[in-house]
């Protein structure tokens, strides 16, 4: 059985990261029976998380371990989709894992009350005496990250003018259809219920919250898709 390398639940989220919740669902869309274990970054083949374990062979990162199901198991996750349609659900699904997940990286990690309340957790088991050093350390790294891919270069106010545009370029796509692309689930659903979800958590204070709340289309396609995928949520 293919084994999944997780974070595991947290911020009342099925998982601290919108890659192993999109890992999840399209675990679950594929019909191939997995499960879930907690993961360490330390010990994963590309030093992040979500990578899934399967007959003996290792796949990280979410978009492989896609084509990986779509190659050994025959699965199109894009069923039923038109050409147009295809490009148009990976250009969504890449605009949010390349670009707003920096603005979600710099609401929970370098806002210091966010982090105090969130991610600091995960520095839990270091012992204190280091703790604090290694915290600082990666705060550092993370923030020089965000500079390096640009979006740290912005003010607030222009990171947050890209944000409100993205937001409301997946809902626009969206609009009335069931989902992202019409009535056929497809791969990018995945990714966008991983990052609408994450969005939409009330533990964090984010501005990128009341953005999506401001479309109600993405607010009851989040709810559809929790309720189907992660039930135990409710
Ligand atoms: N391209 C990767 C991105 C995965 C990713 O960024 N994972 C983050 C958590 S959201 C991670 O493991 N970060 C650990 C680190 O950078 O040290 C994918 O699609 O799986």
């Amino acid at each position: 059985m293919i084994k999944l390398a997780t974070f595991g639940p947290a911020f009342g989220l099925p998982d601290a990261s919108p890659f192993v919740v999109k890992t999840d669902v399209l675990l679950q869309l594929s019909g191939v029976p997995y499960e879930r274990m907690p993961g360490d970054i330390r010990k994963a083949p590309k030093g992040k998380l979500p990578y899934i374990e399967d007959d003996g062979q290792r796949i990280p990162d979410s978009t492989f371990i896609r084509i990986h199901l779509e190659t050994k198991y025959g699965v199109d996750f894009d069923k039923g989709l038109s050409t147009t349609q295809r490009g148009i659900a990976w250009a969504v699904e890449k605009m949010l894992e390349d670009q707003l997940y920096w603005v979600v990286i710099t609401e929970r990690w370098l806002d210091d009350a966010n982090f105090a309340k969130g991610p600091a957790m995960f520095f839990k088991p270091i012992p204190p005496p280091i703790r604090g050093l290694i915290v600082r350390s990666v705060r550092k790294g993370l923030r020089r990250t965000v500079h390096g891919h640009g979006l740290g270069r912005h003010s607030q106010a222009e990171i947050d003018v890209i944000a409100a545009r993205t937001i409301a370029a997946v809902a626009n796509v969206l609009g009335d259809n069931e989902f992202l692309t019409g009535p056929n689930i497809c791969g990018a659903d995945a990714t966008v219920y991983a990052f609408m979800i994450g969005l939409l958590t009330p533990y964090f204070e984010t501005r990128t919250r009341a953005m999506v709340l401001q479309h109600q289309n993405l607010v009851a396609y989040t709810e559809r898709m929790k309720r189907r995928f992660h039930p135990e949520l409710q």
